[in-house]
């Protein structure tokens, strides 16, 4: 759908999903300003999803995608795990791949829309778990890095195999006990934010998902920087309140914890990637 070839006949409404109509009428298509702000006031490109309540993951998906700055053309590449129990319910262009392979097919589906469209600004995202994005799909993520592919790779770190009912998982934090992995982890969790800046990302951030307006920042920051300059690198927090055994409302308490510790924000970008941001900023894009 996108916001400039997609129109509804007046003379049909009536006859349109009310969905359909909400989303000509209240989305923020064709506005690169829009942002997590905009969240109470207008239409929701998700609304509705299969996640536990109060899962970190689900603020974390409304946060990027009321930040997308072009979501009429942004295509999303998702794989398996509780992520992809949103995908069916978001109102864009969205590619469910094989498990750990985002990264590649992300890479693909970047060429041919760069030839496709030549004039068109298309940005890809990928939004997957740490097992996909680091454990079964670390080699595709680290060659996409590797050969420069102008996406953003958005990770789900919930430290845990959550989907599939509790398996650690190489950002596992050592030590953590799940249902499935009774032993408990025997090494360090993997600084993935390190191994994507030693690869090539041009753009990198660790954050939690604690705070929307930081998301927004840092979501529109990688995604101008992969347009213009290479592969970028988003680290989430989102912890699984029912691996870790708490409620959920505490999801928010968790992560402002780790705010304080693991999941302290760090950014880092390549000199030319700050020049794509101060440009970015002096259009007040961001
Ligand atoms: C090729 C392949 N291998 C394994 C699986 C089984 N599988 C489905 S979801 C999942 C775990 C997902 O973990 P993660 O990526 O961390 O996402 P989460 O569910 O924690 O959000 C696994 C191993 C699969 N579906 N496909
Ligand atoms: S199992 Fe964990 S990660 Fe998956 S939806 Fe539930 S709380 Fe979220
Ligand atoms: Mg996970």
């Amino acid at each position: 759908m996108s916001y400039n070839i997609y129109e509804i006949n007046e003379d049909l409404k009536e006859f349109i999903p009310k969905e359909i109509v909400d989303l000509q009428e209240r989305a923020t298509w064709g506005n690169p300003k829009r942002g997590v702000m905009d969240l109470p006031y207008s239409k929701e490109l998700v609304e509705e999803h299969s996640l536990c309540a109060g899962c970190p993951e689900s603020a974390a998906l409304r946060y990027i995608l009321a930040s997308l700055p072009n979501p009429e053309d942004t295509i999303i590449v998702n794989s398996t795990g509780c992520t992809s129990l949103v995908f069916p319910h978001i109102a864009l262009h969205t590619v469910h791949s094989l498990f750990g392979n985002q990264n590649a097919v992300a890479s693909g589906i970047k060429r041919v829309l760069e030839i496709r469209f030549p004039d068109k600004v298309k940005d890809v995202v990928v939004l997957a778990g740490d097992g996909a994005t680091v454990d079964i799909g670390l080699d595709c993520t680290l060659q996409s890095f590797f050969r420069q592919e102008r996406i953003t790779t958005i990770c789900f770190d919930n430290e845990v195999y959550a989907n599939t009912g509790g398996q650690e998982s190489g950002l596992t934090v050592k030590g953590y006990v799940f249902k499935m992995a009774p032993k408990g982890k025997q090494f360090d969790k993997v600084p993935m934010w390190q191994l994507a800046i030693d690869s090539g990302c041009h753009y990198v951030a660790r954050l939690t998902v604690s705070s929307p307006k930081r998301v927004e920042q840092v979501i529109k920051k990688a995604i101008y920087v992969a347009r213009e300059v290479g592969p970028t690198y988003v680290h989430l927090y989102t912890p699984c309140i029912l691996e870790i055994g708490l409620n959920s409302d505490d999801g928010l308490e968790e992560m402002r914890n780790r705010d304080k510790e693991r999941f302290a924000f760090f950014e880092y970008m390549t000199p030319h990637a700050e020049e794509v941001i101060n440009k970015v900023k002096e259009e007040c894009l961001l």
